[in-house]
Protein backbone atom coordinates (compact mmCIF):
# COMPACT_ATOMS: atom_id res chain seq x y z
CA UNK A 1 0.00 0.00 0.00
CA UNK A 2 1.16 3.32 -0.75
CA UNK A 3 0.14 6.44 1.40
CA UNK A 4 0.67 10.13 1.27
CA UNK A 5 -0.50 12.21 4.10
CA UNK A 6 -0.87 15.82 3.02
CA UNK A 7 -1.24 18.37 6.28
CA UNK A 8 0.86 19.52 9.09
CA UNK A 9 1.56 16.82 12.14
CA UNK A 10 0.16 20.32 13.83
CA UNK A 11 -3.28 19.70 12.26
CA UNK A 12 -6.13 17.46 12.09
CA UNK A 13 -3.47 15.14 10.00
CA UNK A 14 -1.75 14.19 13.45
CA UNK A 15 -5.15 11.48 13.60
CA UNK A 16 -3.74 9.62 10.38
CA UNK A 17 -0.61 9.70 11.22
CA UNK A 18 -1.37 8.45 14.41
CA UNK A 19 -3.32 5.75 12.95
CA UNK A 20 -0.53 4.42 10.41
CA UNK A 21 1.65 4.05 13.50
CA UNK A 22 -0.52 2.07 15.52
CA UNK A 23 -1.71 0.06 11.70
CA UNK A 24 2.34 -0.44 11.16
CA UNK A 25 1.46 1.17 7.91
CA UNK A 26 4.43 3.11 5.81
CA UNK A 27 3.71 6.36 4.54
CA UNK A 28 4.82 9.32 3.19
CA UNK A 29 4.19 12.22 5.19
CA UNK A 30 3.64 15.87 3.77
CA UNK A 31 3.80 19.09 6.06
CA UNK A 32 1.51 20.99 3.93
CA UNK A 33 1.47 24.34 5.43
CA UNK A 34 -2.64 26.12 5.53
CA UNK A 35 -3.43 29.09 3.14
CA UNK A 36 -2.44 29.71 -0.20
CA UNK A 37 1.27 28.47 -0.03
CA UNK A 38 -0.16 25.28 0.89
CA UNK A 39 -4.17 23.80 1.11
CA UNK A 40 -5.46 26.53 -0.63
CA UNK A 41 -2.78 26.18 -3.76
CA UNK A 42 -4.98 25.00 -6.95
CA UNK A 43 -2.53 21.76 -6.86
CA UNK A 44 -3.95 20.94 -3.42
CA UNK A 45 -7.39 21.94 -3.87
CA UNK A 46 -7.17 19.56 -6.85
CA UNK A 47 -7.03 16.86 -3.90
CA UNK A 48 -9.66 18.36 -1.88
CA UNK A 49 -11.34 20.86 -2.76
CA UNK A 50 -12.42 21.81 0.15
CA UNK A 51 -9.32 23.45 0.84
CA UNK A 52 -8.45 21.60 3.99
CA UNK A 53 -6.17 19.02 5.60
CA UNK A 54 -5.70 16.36 6.41
CA UNK A 55 -6.25 14.75 2.88
CA UNK A 56 -4.46 11.11 1.77
CA UNK A 57 -3.48 9.34 -1.30
CA UNK A 58 -4.44 5.71 -0.89
CA UNK A 59 -2.64 3.41 -3.73
CA UNK A 60 -4.10 6.29 -6.31
CA UNK A 61 -7.22 6.78 -4.14
CA UNK A 62 -7.75 10.18 -2.69
CA UNK A 63 -9.60 10.68 0.46
CA UNK A 64 -10.42 13.55 2.95
CA UNK A 65 -12.39 13.95 6.67
CA UNK A 66 -9.50 13.14 9.10
CA UNK A 67 -12.13 10.31 10.83
CA UNK A 68 -13.28 9.10 7.58
CA UNK A 69 -9.87 8.07 6.61
CA UNK A 70 -9.18 6.71 9.87
CA UNK A 71 -11.62 4.00 9.29
CA UNK A 72 -10.37 3.24 5.97
CA UNK A 73 -7.10 3.22 7.10
CA UNK A 74 -8.18 0.44 10.01
CA UNK A 75 -10.28 -1.41 7.45
CA UNK A 76 -7.81 -1.46 4.47
CA UNK A 77 -5.05 -2.87 6.90
CA UNK A 78 -7.05 -5.39 8.35
CA UNK A 79 -5.52 -6.91 11.79
CA UNK A 80 -6.73 -5.99 15.38
CA UNK A 81 -8.09 -2.40 14.38
CA UNK A 82 -10.71 -3.49 12.13
CA UNK A 83 -14.00 -3.96 12.67
CA UNK A 84 -14.83 -8.31 12.79
CA UNK A 85 -18.42 -7.90 12.13
CA UNK A 86 -20.88 -5.71 10.61
CA UNK A 87 -22.05 -5.14 14.09
CA UNK A 88 -18.57 -3.64 15.30
CA UNK A 89 -18.10 -1.74 12.40
CA UNK A 90 -21.44 -0.25 13.19
CA UNK A 91 -20.10 0.87 16.97
CA UNK A 92 -17.03 2.66 15.13
CA UNK A 93 -19.04 4.27 13.39
CA UNK A 94 -21.38 5.38 15.77
CA UNK A 95 -18.00 6.61 18.15
CA UNK A 96 -16.51 8.27 15.23
CA UNK A 97 -19.26 10.18 14.56
CA UNK A 98 -20.10 11.05 18.14
CA UNK A 99 -16.52 12.14 18.63
CA UNK A 100 -16.84 14.80 15.72
CA UNK A 101 -20.57 15.82 15.86
CA UNK A 102 -20.90 16.33 19.44
CA UNK A 103 -17.31 16.51 21.03
CA UNK A 104 -15.23 18.04 18.66
CA UNK A 105 -15.88 21.25 18.39
CA UNK A 106 -16.21 21.84 22.18
CA UNK A 107 -13.32 19.72 22.68
CA UNK A 108 -11.58 22.67 20.64
CA UNK A 109 -13.04 25.45 21.59
CA UNK A 110 -11.62 24.25 25.60
CA UNK A 111 -8.25 23.45 24.25
CA UNK A 112 -8.18 26.81 22.99
CA UNK A 113 -9.38 28.90 25.68
CA UNK A 114 -7.39 27.23 28.50
CA UNK A 115 -3.75 26.37 26.64
CA UNK A 116 -3.29 26.88 23.31
CA UNK A 117 -3.94 31.09 22.58
CA UNK A 118 -2.44 33.55 24.24
CA UNK A 119 -3.36 34.35 27.79
CA UNK A 120 -5.04 37.37 27.10
CA UNK A 121 -7.04 36.44 23.98
CA UNK A 122 -8.77 33.29 26.15
CA UNK A 123 -12.52 33.54 26.90
CA UNK A 124 -12.99 31.80 30.31
CA UNK A 125 -16.64 31.92 29.63
CA UNK A 126 -16.26 30.18 26.36
CA UNK A 127 -14.09 27.35 28.37
CA UNK A 128 -16.06 26.97 30.94
CA UNK A 129 -19.38 26.65 28.52
CA UNK A 130 -17.49 23.49 26.68
CA UNK A 131 -16.64 22.25 29.59
CA UNK A 132 -20.16 21.70 30.48
CA UNK A 133 -20.85 20.71 26.94
CA UNK A 134 -18.80 18.17 27.41
CA UNK A 135 -19.98 16.68 30.36
CA UNK A 136 -22.70 14.40 28.15
CA UNK A 137 -23.27 10.76 29.80
CA UNK A 138 -21.47 8.88 27.07
CA UNK A 139 -18.19 11.12 28.30
CA UNK A 140 -18.51 9.25 31.17
CA UNK A 141 -19.26 6.54 29.98
CA UNK A 142 -15.52 6.12 28.32
CA UNK A 143 -14.17 7.14 31.06
CA UNK A 144 -14.80 4.36 33.16
CA UNK A 145 -12.39 1.56 31.93
CA UNK A 146 -14.97 -1.02 32.91
CA UNK A 147 -17.74 0.44 30.85
CA UNK A 148 -15.43 1.31 27.38
CA UNK A 149 -16.27 -0.49 24.32
CA UNK A 150 -12.93 1.19 23.33
CA UNK A 151 -9.65 -0.75 23.01
CA UNK A 152 -6.68 1.34 25.17
CA UNK A 153 -3.87 3.06 22.68
CA UNK A 154 -0.48 4.75 23.13
CA UNK A 155 -0.25 8.31 23.45
CA UNK A 156 -0.35 10.59 20.42
CA UNK A 157 3.40 11.22 18.45
CA UNK A 158 2.77 15.00 18.72
CA UNK A 159 0.48 17.42 20.32
CA UNK A 160 -2.59 18.19 17.55
CA UNK A 161 -2.85 21.63 17.19
CA UNK A 162 -3.69 23.67 13.57
CA UNK A 163 -1.55 26.21 15.04
CA UNK A 164 1.90 26.34 13.20
CA UNK A 165 3.37 25.68 9.74
CA UNK A 166 6.13 23.71 7.98
CA UNK A 167 7.14 23.24 4.48
CA UNK A 168 9.75 20.46 4.10
CA UNK A 169 8.34 16.93 2.65
CA UNK A 170 9.80 14.25 5.03
CA UNK A 171 9.33 10.55 4.20
CA UNK A 172 8.45 7.77 7.25
CA UNK A 173 9.69 4.41 7.67
N1 LIG B 1 -13.58 17.90 9.34
C1 LIG B 1 -12.27 18.08 8.76
C2 LIG B 1 -11.67 19.38 9.29
C3 LIG B 1 -10.42 19.77 8.52
C4 LIG B 1 -9.84 21.10 9.02
O1 LIG B 1 -10.56 21.99 9.51
N2 LIG B 1 -8.53 21.21 8.89
C5 LIG B 1 -7.84 22.43 9.28
C6 LIG B 1 -6.54 22.05 10.00
S1 LIG B 1 -6.81 21.09 11.50
C7 LIG B 1 -7.43 23.20 8.03
O2 LIG B 1 -7.24 22.64 6.98
N3 LIG B 1 -7.24 24.50 8.20
C8 LIG B 1 -6.70 25.32 7.15
C9 LIG B 1 -7.72 26.05 6.34
O3 LIG B 1 -8.92 25.93 6.62
O4 LIG B 1 -7.30 26.78 5.45
C10 LIG B 1 -11.37 16.88 9.11
O5 LIG B 1 -11.58 16.29 10.18
O6 LIG B 1 -10.51 16.50 8.32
Amino acid sequence: MTITIHGLARSRAIRNIWASEELGLAYVHNPLPHGPEGSRKPEFLAINPNGRVPAVEVDGMVLWESLAINLFLAKKAGGPLAPESVEEDGLMTMWTMWAVTEVEAAALALLQNETMKPEDQRDAAVAAKSRETLKVPAMAAISSATASPLPTSTSPPASSTCATRRSSTTSRR
